[in-house]
This record gives structure tokens, C-alpha cells and sequence, in this order.
């Protein structure tokens, strides 16, 4: 195994466990959750009634597909208690999922849950490389998101140093990283690119120098692998891709080791499975399609066969890293943001990974999709990178063979044509959370 950040397996006995052994603990825990779900949430009882099966029903993995998904809405529509198996006195920690339609979703946590996401929040750390004598530079934000927390959880248990920066104010990012040396920065992709940026732009300061930052563990939105190319060479550092989402656990569902050849699941806690979005029927290991996933040890509001929105795929083939674990591929986009022009399917990332690899566009753009008459059109802003937009004194119709070279990207990957327009540097918006790329101005766009 690659050991470029010292990566280390902190839970080896779940990390490495046999597969039949593996299998075996899923449906022990599998078979207690169902119960306990049944039992202690209406809903749940409802729902299992409707189906017509009771939790006997529910032995194997095979089972699994017998229990009726639960979605984002049942959530939402349960808001705020609804979910809850547990007393509100045995609720030590609330997070609300950002409820951009609508209601959010509760995401509760025991002390037995706290105790399970600092774990598996460890074994993500572990994987980066973070040791006892680390410091990490916790930049996502604290609150109600469980991404600052979860970071922070993490951290502590495995006895890392942790600066609970949050996101924002960048400069003080940067300054707060050189003076104290911080080793691992926990951030969104797209912040983490702006740091690099903001570092040598406004500050003068060429982090692949000056910074400690070994590695970076960057998650909570959609990214490309060109992206990481990026990154890692702004920052000089080794980019990890991190998963997960708050009604499952929030950060610390799965993680690349230093392969870097998907995302380990820690199945031992999330059972995964993956369906075909539209017509909800599982799907054979290798194809893409949405993850549903079911907690097998949360207690204050497990999910079952949780739809996440979220489009990859699976395999249990072994990693050279030791790992027995099943792996996910890196998220292509959400089933809801997946767009179509002109009839193909697309997610942002798909146009991202067209953009980067054409030398001198730069990570920032958006998507702004029309309809004026009967056709779409797709127009893709975008920045070129800083050092050519100097070179040309900021006159950007001298970078014209840029942009064809862009249209040509876009085109080999897509076999779309898009309206490519390169905009100044800095002018487009930058995120201190999660990105925002797509415009879609077309009106009743079907899917
Ligand atoms: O974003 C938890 C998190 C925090 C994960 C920090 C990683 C790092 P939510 O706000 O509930 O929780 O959003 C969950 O974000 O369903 C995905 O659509 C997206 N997402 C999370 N991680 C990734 C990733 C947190 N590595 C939603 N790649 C999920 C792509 C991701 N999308």
C-alpha cells in the first residue's frame, strides 16, 4: 500500500474483517434495528403494516429489499419529533438538515451515536494519515451543519489537535495555518480551492511552501477528479474525498484510503445499497444508480433504506490497501441535480471534469441553462486561470482559442455544444460552504 500520508487503519478489526464474518454482524445489527425501529417509531410500524411484513419478515441481507424505502419527505413531514426512537432525555446532541424546500430533518444522536460518529470520524482521519501530533484546521462550519462537529469529534478521539476555525474569513485562514502549523485542513473542495487561490493572489504566500497542510479531507459536495489535480497542487497537499450526510450520521460514512480508488464504506454501521432512481429496483454491484442506505447501530433516529439522492456505485472487490470493506465510487452528482441538456444527462462535475482538462481554465464556473424556444442551451462561465488572464492584461477576447479549446472539452465529453464564456478572474462567486453551480432558467423542465 501507497503510504504517502502514513495512512493507518484505526478500527482494523471492522476495517479488515473477513467478508463471511462481515456479512454475519450486518444481519445480527440488521435484525435489531428493524426491530427497534418497528417498535419504538409510528411511522416505521405504519409503513412495515402497509408492506405487509413484520420484522420476523427481515433475516438476511437478501431481506432488505422487502422494507419500503423512507425518504427525504418522510422526514420532512415527521419534523421535528417524528423520527425519534428515543426519550428526548436520552438526546444529547440536535442537527437539522438544511431544509432548502420546505421543513428540514431532525438528525439526533445518544451518547452511543456521539460515541459511533467520533469512531468512524477517527477511522476517517486515520485513513488521511492524521496522527496524535496533528493539527488540524477544521474549516467547515460549526452548527447546526454536522460537518464542523463531526470534524471536530473526530479530531478528539483520535487525539489530534484541533483549531475549531469554521469556515470563512479566509485570510485568517491562512495566517492562523502558517503561525500555527496546522497539518490537516478539513474543508469543502471548492473553499479549499479558494484558499489556495486567496493564499497566493491576495496574500503572496505559496501554501505548497509556506503551510504545513499534509492533507486535506474535503467533502460535503459534489467534486472531480481534476479538481483534486487542483487542489493538490495549490496546496501541496494530498486530498481525501470524504462522505456522508446528516440523516444518516453527517461526515463519516465513507472515505478514500491512499488509493484513492473510491470511497470505503464503513459497512460494519451503514448498510449501502444501490437502486435505479426512477424505477427504485436494486441494482447488481458495478452499475450506477442512487444509494439507499440503513443505519445498523444509530439510536436516536435510525433511517431504513434511506433514499440519499446520491448517484454512485459499489463493489466489493478487494483494495490493495487491506481493506475488506466494500468502496463506492466518488458521487457523480444528486439524482435531483442531475440536469439534462437536450435529452443528456449531466451533473455539474461531468462538466467539471471536462473544464479542467483543458489547460488555463480554472475550477470556477457555472451552468446556466435557457430555453428560449424549443431547444436548450447551455452556456458555461468560466475563469480562466489567473496567470493567463494576466498575460493577456485582462482582455479576455485574446483567449478566444481558450474557450474554443473549452467548447471542444465540453463536446468530446457530453457531445453537447455549449456556449462557453470566459468572465474575469474573481468575478464569478465563491463558496465558504457548498458550492452552488447551476442556473436552470428553463421553465417546466421534464425529466
Ligand atoms: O454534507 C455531511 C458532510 C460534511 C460530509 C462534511 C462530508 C464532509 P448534509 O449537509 O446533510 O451533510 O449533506 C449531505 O451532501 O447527500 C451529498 O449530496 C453531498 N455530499 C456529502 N459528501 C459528499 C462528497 C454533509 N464527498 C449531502 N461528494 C449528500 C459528493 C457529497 N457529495
Amino acid at each position: 500500500m501507497k503510504d504517502s500520508v502514513g495512512s493507518w487503519i484505526y478500527e482494523p478489526k471492522f476495517e479488515k474483517m473477513p467478508r463471511e464474518r462481515l456479512v454475519e454482524l450486518q444481519e445480527e445489527r440488521l435484525r435489531k434495528i428493524v426491530r427497534f425501529c418497528y417498535e419504538r417509531i409510528p411511522s416505521y410500524k405504519r409503513k412495515f403494516k402497509d408492506a405487509g411484513i413484520t420484522p420476523d419478515d427481515v433475516r438476511t441481507l437478501d431481506d432488505l429489499e422487502k422494507i419500503p424505502f423512507t425518504t427525504k419527505e418522510d422526514l420532512r413531514k415527521a419534523y421535528p419529533y417524528g423520527t425519534l426512537a428515543m426519550d428526548i432525555g436520552e438526546v444529547l446532541e440536535l442537527h437539522a438538515s438544511s431544509g432548502t424546500t420546505g421543513h428540514p430533518t431532525t438528525c439526533a444522536y445518544t451518547k452511543g451515536d456521539l460515541g459511533v460518529w467520533s469512531k468512524v470520524m477517527a477511522r476517517i482521519y486515520a485513513s488521511a494519515g492524521t496522527r496524535k501530533h496533528d493539527i488540524v484546521q477544521n474549516a467547515y462550519g460549526y452548527g447546526l451543519f454536522t460537518g464542523g462537529l463531526g470534524f471536530h469529534y473526530g479530531a478528539l478521539e483520535i487525539g489530534a489537535t484541533v483549531l475549531p476555525i469554521a469556515s470563512g474569513n479566509t485570510e485568517r485562514q491562512i495566517r492562523l495555518a502558517k503561525e500555527y502549523g496546522t497539518t490537516i485542513l478539513a474543508c469543502t473542495p471548492s473553499y479549499a480551492a479558494y484558499i489556495g487561490e486567496y493564499a497566493r493572489e491576495k496574500m503572496g504566500i505559496d501554501p505548497t511552501k509556506e503551510l504545513r497542510w499534509k492533507s486535506g479531507l474535503f467533502g460535503a459536495e459534489v467534486w472531480s477528479e481534476e479538481l483534486r489535480l487542483r487542489i493538490q497542487e495549490l496546496l501541496g497537499l494530498e486530498a481525501f474525498d470524504i462522505y456522508g450526510l446528516s440523516e444518516v450520521i453527517g461526515p463519516g460514512v465513507s472515505v478514500e484510503c491512499p488509493e484513492h480508488n473510491g470511497l470505503h464504506i464503513y459497512v460494519d454501521h451503514f448498510l449501502p445499497e444501490i437502486v435505479n432512481p426512477v424505477t427504485g429496483q436494486k441494482l447488481e454491484e458495478g452499475k450506477t444508480g442512487e444509494l439507499v442506505l440503513t443505519t445498523l447501530t444509530r439510536e436516536a433516529t435510525p433511517v431504513l433504506r434511506f433514499r440519499t439522492g446520491d448517484m454512485t456505485s459499489l463493489t466489493t472487490e478487494e483494495c490493495s490497501c487491506q481493506r475488506t470493506i466494500a468502496r463506492m465510487s466518488r458521487i457523480l452528482g444528486r439524482a435531483d441535480d442531475m440536469f439534462k441538456v437536450r435529452g443528456v444527462k449531466m451533473w455539474p462535475t461531468t462538466l467539471e471534469h471536462a473544464l479542467l482538462l483543458v489547460a488555463g481554465a480554472s475550477q470556477n464556473y457555472q451552468i446556466i441553462l435557457e430555453r428560449p424556444e424549443r431547444l436548450d442551451i447551455m452556456t458555461v462561465q468560466v475563469e480562466p486561470e489567473k496567470k493567463i488572464f494576466e498575460r493577456v492584461s485582462g482582455d479576455l477576447s485574446q483567449l478566444q482559442d481558450l474557450s474554443l479549446e473549452i467548447v471542444e472539452s465540453i463536446r468530446s465529453v457530453t457531445g453537447i455544444k455549449a456556449n462557453v464564456v470566459l468572465v474575469p478572474c474573481n468575478s464569478l462567486p465563491r463558496f465558504e460552504g457548498k458550492a452552488r453551480r447551476i442556473k436552470d432558467l428553463r421553465k417546466d423542465v421534464a425529466f
